[in-house]
């Protein structure tokens, strides 16, 4: 890969990933749009994961032996690399988890648990992930505490002064999508932190949608908790990796008990790790975490500034020739986006167009994108959706809308 600093080389970059070439479905060339449910991987992403298990494969933490050790210490030298991408203060407020999901559950159950009693006020936005609203409907129904949710607009946009007035010394906790998956909203959500803060609310942030186009910086967020998603950021499946304020992380009860989570156990009494590890129980993804690092180390190469340059300009350019495909309407006009293109055709139902897509090589998400409560707000079952990734060209969006041409000839 050769990447200058002043142009951003798509083509070297499209040779990273194999999988773009190597796919062929129904015999076209991979139009690859469907990168917010899980964007592809490079070589050398690859390459990491098979060098672990070639080389260093072994348990963590456990061994004295030569293997373990060195496992252990590339798996602990990611959880630096994870502070370093969100700049943490310490890289021992990074939590590795199995998934995005699963860090919201971990906060949700474990803060939550804990810290959240009857009649206290939860507060989530209309535009989250299924996974940053269940976990909470079921802390809420445990505790006795009440949720509530933030609207938003026709355009997408949160209400600001409703999420503001929303607020109180009731309000215990807050969730906000960073950027949501449906409408490709970026919230404002250093200004809604510092709201919830203003009135001592802890704020999580699910940044599952942010991390794989803009920068994050949790230092200036302000937030005290983010998750990400990383196998939508060129990394592996089943990892995740959560952000906590160390001072919370601390206060907070284990999630799952097991093994490498303590420091003794009798069967009288156990006593907890230090934290990142009291939130680590068992035998962790090891070689998930070692792809997770090298995915970190691909993006930090190309440049994080320069991927959401380039992503922005494939955005504008999406969102100009989708309004001329006859019929169209963009689900999602948020001015602040990133990633994401949603739409409806009046010509035919999402999955159709789905599936028509599919047959020229086109692949595209359709359906309630595990946020049925945006659909409900803009009274559709369905949206199509295009979304990006850092190896995307103008050449795949026009491939997009010479497909919907198609569609719209077939039904029309
Ligand atoms: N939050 C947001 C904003 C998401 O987009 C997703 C996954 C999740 C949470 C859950 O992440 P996971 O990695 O634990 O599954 N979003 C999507 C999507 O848009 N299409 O497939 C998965």
């Amino acid at each position: 890969m050769s990447i200058e600093t002043s142009t951003y080389d798509v083509q070297a970059i499209r040779k990273d990933f194999p999988i773009l070439a190597n796919a062929r479905p129904h015999a076209k060339p991979l139009v690859y749009l469907d990168n917010a449910a899980s964007n592809q991987k490079p070589q050398v992403v690859i390459d990491a994961i098979a060098h672990y298990y070639t080389h260093q494969n072994s348990n963590v933490h456990r061994g004295i032996h030569h293997l373990s050790q060195v496992a252990t210490l590339h798996y602990d030298a990611v959880r630096e690399k994870v502070r370093d991408f969100f700049n943490a203060p310490s890289a021992q407020e990074i939590v590795f988890t199995s998934g995005n999901t699963d860090a919201i559950n971990l906060v949700a159950q474990s803060y939550g648990g804990a810290f959240l009693s009857e009649g206290d006020e939860v507060v989530i936005t209309e535009m989250e992930h299924h996974s940053n609203i269940v976990p909470w409907q079921m802390i809420c129904e445990q505790t006795g505490a009440i949720l509530r949710i933030a609207p938003m607009n026709d355009d997408g946009d949160v209400i600001l002064e409703e999420y503001e007035a929303m607020l109180s010394e009731k309000t215990k906790f807050v969730g906000i999508v960073y950027v949501s998956n449906a409408l490709g909203t970026v919230n404002p959500v250093k200004e809604m932190t510092r709201m919830a803060h203003d009135v001592g609310a802890v704020v999580l942030l699910d940044a599952a949608q942010a991390a794989p186009h803009l920068r994050i910086d949790v230092q200036e967020l302000d937030c005290d908790f983010l998750s990400i998603s990383p196998h939508k950021m060129c990394g592996p499946t089943g990892i995740g990796a959560l952000y906590g304020k160390a001072d919370l992380l601390d206060k907070m009860p284990p999630f799952k008990g097991g093994g490498d989570m303590i420091l003794s156990v009798t069967f009288d009494e156990t006593i907890y790790n230090e934290v990142p590890y009291k939130f680590e129980a068992g035998t962790p993804n090891i070689a998930g975490v070692i792809g997770l690092g090298a995915a970190i180390d691909y993006m930090m190469n190309i440049g994080l500034d320069q991927i959401e340059a380039h992503e922005a300009e494939l955005l504008a350019y999406g969102t100009k020739i989708l309004q001329q495909v006859d019929g169209l309407r963009m689900i999602g006009t948020a001015k602040h986006k990133a990633g994401v293109l949603g739409f409806v055709l009046d010509a035919a139902h999402p999955h159709d167009i789905g599936q028509i897509l599919d047959g020229e090589g086109v692949a595209i998400r359709a359906g309630h994108h595990c946020a049925q409560p945006v659909m409900k707000h803009f009274g559709i079952p369905a949206t199509s959706r295009a979304s990006l990734s850092l190896y995307n060209t103008k050449q795949d969006l026009d491939a997009l809308v010479v497909a919907l041409g198609n569609v719209n000839e077939m039904f029309g």
